[in-house]
């Protein structure tokens, strides 16, 4: 038998949540609507219509909130600033009741001894700038630069780590390519400028926070860079469909903001939708920026094949230049959102990663599982397919430190039950369990799993349930 592994003392454990996904009070507090608003109030575009209107009240039980991430014992937390709540127009005056909210939660986070990761954008736009073209619009990303500085004036004492962006893929090709997310458009040629203006933004935001905090300030992206399989690594066809994917997928993040240009195959496979020529003079240089670490979000592989000719799915793939690229069915457990479960994917991301950024150091920010949970009769929540998905993907953690990745922090996705965007409430990836009549907060096996993982650094045994 192998002795259980341990890991470093430093190793930062966190949970992490994203504003419009658990704060409600939608209408509160000077808040102006977000593009999620919009998008959620749209009939047809969310399941059941659900809306992040009230979603897990975080806004009037932070404080509770609080209290579960200190008795859960992890050193961080990762959490979004809502921009239509501190800035409601987008630019300009800043809403003081808004930021006072963070103010709080921030300075309740650190008396708790729990380091704040705030990440700038996870999403919610404010519906006043996509009036204006939204991140199809260069404005957009000058004026998040704005926000940015605002934000790190206000708390940059307290953060321990910023993150600009959360998932600009998602933003940019589910938001202005195939209309998943909002603001629902479907245009290639916008998702590729939003992409653009994307980076532009972080760049702006990580020179302006660094303007303001000094040179040395911690600032982060965080991606959801995609580990591309080939069906058959033996057939040159789903060799050349993994390689178009991951460069929209993956290197049209890495390549300008880490090796400070776009990669010439993806300008060559999207030419036909654009010559590119949104990047101006000065671009690059200012998406360039050194970083303090790289966040990544893993949640599964994605296994690919030379087209076949058929029709690829009935929603419309998000992959501009990549529309007829095949998706071969995988054998195997599922999680709810139907996607499969391979942790090998994360070791893979963070050796390749590291090996080809040796000074760039990683953090998991984010990695869970949604199941349907079931709820036993004396209240408990036991979740073992949620803990079996953490046990395999810290372990894929551990792998990848064995390998020397420079891997700093591991974060569950996520803390609270909560608004699972197009899906809406009706998929669970909290280890902390949200009754949506009551608001009540349930830990389920994985919360206890996970409190005993982050305060000896020791995953415990499967399988796992807590006795209550
Ligand atoms: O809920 C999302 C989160 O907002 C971004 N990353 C993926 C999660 C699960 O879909």
């Amino acid at each position: 038998m192998t002795a259980p592994r341990t890991f470093p003392a430093d190793f930062l454990w966190g949970t992490a949540t994203a504003s419009y996904q658990i704060e409600g009070a939608a209408t509160e507090g000077g808040r102006a609507p977000s593009i999620w608003d919009t998008f959620s109030h749209t009939p047809g575009k969310t399941l059941d219509g659900d809306t992040g209107d009230v979603a897990v009240d975080h806004y009037h039980r932070w404080q509770e909130d609080v209290q579960h991430l200190a008795d859960l014992g992890v050193g961080a937390y990762r959490l979004s600033i809502a921009w239509p709540r501190v800035q409601p127009d987008g630019r300009g005056e800043l809403n003081r009741e808004g930021v006072e909210f963070y103010s709080n939660l921030v300075d309740a986070l650190l008396e708790k001894g729990i380091k704040p990761v705030v990440t700038l954008y996870h999403w919610d736009l404010p519906q006043v700038l996509e009036d204006e073209g939204g991140w199809r619009n260069r404005e957009t990303a000058l004026l998040f630069g704005e926000y940015a500085r605002a934000m790190a004036r206000e708390l940059g004492d307290r953060v321990h780590l910023w993150t600009t962006l959360n998932e600009p893929w998602c933003a940019a090709f589910l938001g202005y390519g195939n209309g998943q997310h909002a603001p629902g458009v479907t245009d290639d040629l916008a998702s590729l400028e939003a992409a653009h203006h994307l980076n532009l933004a972080h760049g702006l935001a990580v020179s302006a926070i660094r303007e303001e905090l000094g040179a040395d300030a911690p600032v982060s992206l965080t991606l959801n860079l995609h580990v591309f399989r080939p069906a058959d690594p033996a057939n040159p066809g789903d060799l050349e469909s993994v390689r178009r994917m991951d460069a929209v997928g993956n290197r049209i993040f890495t390549g300008p903001v880490l090796d400070g240009a776009y990669p010439a195959d993806l300008l060559a496979d999207t030419a036909a939708i654009t010559d590119w020529s949104f990047v101006l003079d000065g671009d690059l240089e200012a998406i360039h920026q050194p970083l303090t670490n790289l966040g990544l979000n893993y949640y599964d592989i994605s296994v690919v094949a030379a087209p076949t000719g058929e029709p690829v799915g009935d929603f419309p793939t998000p992959w501009p230049g990549c529309r007829d690229v095949h998706y071969p069915e995988r054998p195997g457990e599922k999680t709810s959102m139907g996607w499969g479960i391979d942790a090998t994917g994360l070791t893979e991301l963070l050796t390749g990663l590291s090996a080809r950024y040796p000074d760039l150091p990683l953090m998991v920010t984010e990695n869970g599982a949604a199941f349907d949970d079931e709820v036993s009769p004396d209240g408990a929540v036991h979740d073992p397919r949620r803990v079996a998905y953490y046990a395999q993907h810290v372990e894929a953690v551990g792998k990848a430190l064995d390998a020397g990745a420079d891997v700093r922090g591991y974060f569950a996705w996520s803390l609270l039950d909560n608004f699972e965007w197009s899906f809406g409430y009706a998929r669970r990836f909290g280890i902390i369990r949200v009754d949506y009549d009551t608001f009540a907060r349930t830990w389920k096996d994985s919360a206890h799993w996970y409190h005993e993982l982050v305060t000896t650094g020791t995953p415990p045994a499967l399988p796992y349930t807590h006795a209550g």
